[in-house]
């Protein structure tokens, strides 16, 4: 069987696939590409991914899949093992499908359009004003994910693929001591999950200790 092929970049949510593969065990490559920067591999990422986003993973059949959710319910029916997902008849799955979407339909737009907003609203204050709203509404909805945080994991005594989100959206902006004074819980559950020898391998390889 052909490996899986799973196109990403550095810190960015491919990490949080990377994981999940790696707890699946299925075979698979890493392509990493620096996804904005014109060339070759951009080329190849917009032929496949129109919208030029990372995380974009290619199935062994050639299937391309453009949704990081998408990629955990079908790494989910390939391993179940691996626990990415609750069993289709588990008490717990609506609320992890519910906040599997949260995260990637509430959270991860707001560092597609806040990240460089003049590239939306063009030059001047609209993009100020943009950039301070969308982070706005990402603290807003942070907190509300604050409120269903179970613990040790997001699904309590549950490990899921909600962790690994958790995990690696913690590091973004605002950044782990925001998270650590307005959302402890989600700080715990990202912790925990770090515990796990295949998370904390991915964010070693993403996120390096500076050196100096
Ligand atoms: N809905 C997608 C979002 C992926 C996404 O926004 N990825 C970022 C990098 S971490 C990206 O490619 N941004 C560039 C862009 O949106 O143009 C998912 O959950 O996989």
């Amino acid at each position: 069987m052909k490996p899986y092929e799973l196109i990403g970049s550095m810190g960015c949510g491919s990490a949080i696939v990377e994981m999940a593969l790696a707890l699946a065990r299925v075979p698979h490559t890493l392509t990493d590409i620096p996804y904005l920067k014109p060339g070759p591999q951009r080329d190849r990422l917009l032929r496949i991914n129109p919208l030029g986003q990372v995380p974009t993973m290619v199935t062994p059949d050639g299937e391309v899949l453009t949704e990081s959710a998408a990629m955990m319910l079908h790494l989910h029916d390939v391993a179940p093992r691996a626990g990415l997902a609750p069993p289709s008849d588990d008490p717990a799955r609506p609320r992890f499908l519910n906040l599997l979407i949260r995260l990637v339909a509430a959270v991860y737009p707001t560092f597609t359009y806040g990240d460089d907003p003049p590239q939306w609203t063009g030059p001047g204050p609209a993009a100020e004003h943009l950039r301070a709203r969308v982070h706005a509404r990402r603290a807003d909805i942070w907190q509300e994910i604050e409120r269903y945080a179970g613990a040790p994991h997001m699904l309590g005594a549950r490990f899921s693929a909600l962790d690994l989100y958790l995990a690696v959206m913690t590091r973004w902006r605002p950044g782990p001591a925001w998270f650590a004074e307005y959302c402890p819980a989600l700080s715990a559950v990202a912790r925990a999950a770090a515990e796990k020898p295949e998370v904390a391998g991915v964010l070693a390889r993403h996120f390096p200790p500076p050196t100096e």
